[in-house]
């Protein structure tokens, strides 16, 4: 079967595909469709990302997975949570993005540096019908480092680990050992879940 992987975001681009490929499924991007970016009204995660899938699932015919996620700075009261895309302003600017986090958490006299990355992952049929699974991943926060990944990477140390999601290869971030169903970051362990219920397992 062919599926759509509904997100204009490259870097969340490359990660489904990678989760995706055990699976021999072939998968379109929304980009590569020229599908419009439905506006994200939703409160919830789980809202936006089926708001994503359903609209590229319509207009494609094909079933369709989207992401919605965010990172949650428990100091900061969850922000920017799902504002995080929005916090980098049209020109992603995430390097003040992440400066802006440190502002707020100094501005607040913050002692906690806790912070987790969600994933609200929904697949959607044309038909109209969606299945939600979700992924967290629960860290520290601290001064940027590494280039590898996206977003706010750099600054996100995951609990058990001394390097940074920017200093972690893409294949520990987001690999998945599907024996044991161990994943590390967010959007994986949503897809674990996701795959358990909806597709064949690889191997
Ligand atoms: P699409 O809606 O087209 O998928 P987007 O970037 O707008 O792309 P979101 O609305 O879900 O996606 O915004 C999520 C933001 O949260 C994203 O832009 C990143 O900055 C951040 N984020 C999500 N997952 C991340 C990860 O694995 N590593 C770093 N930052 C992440």
């Amino acid at each position: 079967g062919k599926v759509v992987i509904a997100t204009h975001n490259a870097g969340k681009l490359v990660e489904m595909r990678e989760l995706l490929a055990p699976f021999g499924v072939e998968a379109v991007s929304a980009g590569e469709l020229n599908l419009p970016e439905p506006e994200e009204t939703g409160t919830m995660f789980s809202e936006n990302a089926a708001i994503k899938a359903l609209a590229a699932a319509e207009a494609s015919g094909l079933p369709a997975f989207a992401d919605d996620s965010g990172l949650c700075v428990d100091a900061l009261d969850g922000a920017p949570g799902l504002f995080s895309a929005r916090w980098a302003g049209p020109s992603k600017d995430f390097s003040g993005a992440m400066a802006r986090i440190a502002s707020e958490l100094d501005k607040r006299g913050a002692t906690s540096r806790r912070a987790h990355f969600v994933s609200a992952l929904v697949i959607a049929w044309p038909d109209g019908h969606t299945e939600l699974f979700e992924g967290r991943v629960f860290g520290d926060l601290v001064e940027p480092r590494g280039q590898a990944g996206f977003g706010y990477d750099p600054m996100f140390r995951p609990d058990g680990f001394e390097r940074t999601f920017g200093e972690i290869s893409s294949e520990e971030k987001h690999g998945v050992d599907w024996q044991s169903g161990n994943a590390l970051s967010h959007r994986a362990r949503a897809f674990v879940t996701l795959a358990s219920a909806c597709l064949r397992r690889p191997g």
